[in-house]
């Protein structure tokens, strides 16, 4: 499995951002997000892997959430058992359908990472892993967003809202795009060099040793 990883300069220690291809629903982890719909009622893509994999006790354990609150925006996400999944936990975070870019796509999808680490930190739970939330059915662009799933990641690693943020993604071709929009969001912030380090030893992936560090907070 191709891998890259960032160390994360965080409040106690440091924060570790993990790219990787792979499955999610074979992800053991604190807690693994679903790319859910607005009624937690199931579907395709990576909602459907994680039912399979986690039991017929899943979906019964969203729709009480949802009898309870509501549909959920885009942006919101919520949190139940990973049953039978390797996982502990599933954040059920809702991405935006794409149309187009101009209507909130951006903010919805950074809400959408934000509160799935905010509820994992609410939760006392130390790593979270993420698939390409909105990159399927949703139609996002992934060139796009990349940069604001990887921006929110390092920002709640830099708060220390978790430990370690993992984004598990379908196919190398999904993998070159966030491996291109870490480089470039490091690149942003050359000048301030010195704050996180790359692991060498872990990158199979290009020249990821001499990354400097993100500088998004
Ligand atoms: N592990 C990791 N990534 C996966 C896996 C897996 N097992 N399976 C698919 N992907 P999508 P969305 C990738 O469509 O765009 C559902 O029906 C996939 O290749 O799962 O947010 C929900 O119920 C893609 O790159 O999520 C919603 O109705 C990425 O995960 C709707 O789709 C996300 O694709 C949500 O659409």
């Amino acid at each position: 499995m191709d891998e890259l990883s960032l160390i994360i300069p965080a409040p106690s220690g440091h924060g570790l951002l993990v790219v990787s291809t792979g499955d999610l629903a074979a992800t053991a982890t604190d807690a693994v997000v679903n790319a859910a719909n607005a009624e937690l009622r199931g579907g395709g893509g990576v909602d459907g892997a994680l039912h399979r994999a986690a039991g017929p006790e899943l979906l019964p354990a969203g729709r009480t959430i949802v009898a309870r609150r509501g549909p959920l925006a885009a942006g919101e996400a919520v949190i139940t058992p990973g049953f039978n999944l390797p996982a502990r936990h599933v954040i059920h975070a809702v991405g935006p359908i794409w149309h187009g870019g101009t209507h909130g796509e951006a903010q919805a999808l950074a809400a959408a990472h934000a509160n799935s680490l905010r509820l994992a930190a609410e939760h006392g739970l130390a790593q979270v892993a993420f698939p390409a939330i909105s990159c399927g059915s949703y139609g996002y662009p992934p060139e796009q967003a990349a940069p604001i799933a990887l921006a929110e990641a390092i920002r709640g690693l830099r708060a220390g809202l978790v430990r370690e943020v993992r984004f598990v993604l379908h196919g190398q071709a999904m993998l070159t795009v966030w491996h291109t929009a870490l480089q470039a969001l490091a690149g942003q912030s050359a000048r301030d060099a010195g704050d996180a380090q790359t692991r060498p030893d872990q990158s199979r992936l290009g020249p990821t040793s001499a990354l400097p560090p993100p500088d998004i907070a």
